[in-house]
């Protein structure tokens, strides 16, 4: 199988601010490393870097003024937000503070030295990885930063540009009509459904913690379900604390069926192993046998998947879950 992996993301690291607090990010380098040492002491990965993906890719997935930002962004020091757009205006604001907060939702989600060159590399990992669908069954983009919290127009969630809907919108320009999204991460992916909230060519699936209980708190319901003609191709399931293998493939089964009868030409999985129950800030209960499973249900749809990185923070064993995920996609 290939792996897309970013060389550069080390040069991204930094703290959050929770409730106030100043802690270490758990989104932080190591992650990345120890899931590529993983699935080399295996064998049968074979680790690419990406081309750089071209940035039109990356503005018809954001908005421009967002895009610009990051571009521009010079943060010698790592920055947060601190007030945040109290109004319904959408007009870019001149002052640094005010900015922070019109473009990233969160304190855990750090403005850093280099951050363009590391976010373009992560989603370019994605968009590599697709193409090699054309000729490869499974590819996976072992993305850092992740991606699927960024919406249209705000970093959040440890996540500034969302690689798999930049992969999407890649496959959709290369001609595909229909491409399913399942998110698999324990956090909803708030800003793919942003993304793709009004469009029926991209269906987007997401398992995920009960919003009430856990971030990002303001999405991830089970009456977000589109609009316009996108209307029906937004699918949310939020679940409670404590899902274990049983119950988490239960849920599983049904959104294949859904996502089944969609008929989608490529299947984008945004894989976080967050939801394994020795994850340090989630509370689901999976085992690394159950990530197999969960890796074998998928598999046996036949679809060309992508498999795009997004959590996960046990670093012991993170390697190990991904590892069990991938493995029934190896031919
Ligand atoms: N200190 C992803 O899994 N919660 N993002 C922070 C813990 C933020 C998760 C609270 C969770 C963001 C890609
Ligand atoms: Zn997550």
């Amino acid at each position: 199988m290939i792996v897309y992996y970013p060389e550069k993301h080390y040069k991204h690291a930094g703290f959050e601010l929770y409730n106030g607090e100043k802690t270490q990010s758990s989104e932080n380098p190591i992650r990345v490393e120890r899931i590529k040492s993983t699935l080399e002491n295996h064998g049968g990965f074979t680790f690419k870097t990406p081309a750089l993906c071209n940035k039109k890719l990356i503005l018809q997935t954001h908005e421009s003024s967002y895009i610009e930002y990051l571009v521009n962004g010079n943060w010698e020091e790592t920055a947060f937000p601190s007030v945040w757009n109290y109004t319904d205006k959408r007009q870019v604001p001149i002052h640094a503070i005010s900015q922070k907060g019109y473009f990233v939702f969160d304190t855990y989600t750090p403005l850093t030295k280099n951050l363009w060159e590391v976010v373009l590399e992560s989603a370019s990992c994605a968009v590599s990885a697709a193409d090699s669908l054309a000729f490869e069954p499974t590819s996976y983009a072992l993305c850092r930063p992740p991606g699927h919290h960024a919406t249209k127009s705000m970093a959040g969630g440890y996540c500034y540009v969302n690689n798999a809907a930049v992969a999407a919108n890649h496959l959709l320009n290369k001609g595909a009509k229909r491409i399913a999204i399942l998110d698999i991460d324990f956090h909803h992916s708030n800003g793919t459904q942003d993304i793709f909230y009004n469009s029926r060519h991209v269906l987007t699936v997401s398992i995920h913690a009960d919003p009430a209980r856990k971030f990002p708190y303001y999405s991830g319901y089970e009456d977000e379900k589109g609009i316009g003609e996108g209307f029906g191709y937004n699918i949310n399931y939020p679940l409670d604390k404590g899902v274990d293998d049983e119950k988490y493939l239960e849920v599983l089964s049904k959104a294949l069926l859904q996502i089944n009868q969609y008929k989608p030409e490529i299947l984008i999985i945004c894989a976080g192993f967050d939801t394994y129950k020795k994850d340090p800030i989630c509370d689901f209960s999976l085992t690394i046998k159950g990530f197999e499973r969960i890796g074998k249900l998928i598999s046996k749809l036949h679809i060309p998947t992508l498999v795009v990185q997004e959590g996960g923070y046990n670093l012991e064993d993170l390697g190990n879950c991904a590892l069990s995920f991938l493995k029934p996609f190896l031919r």
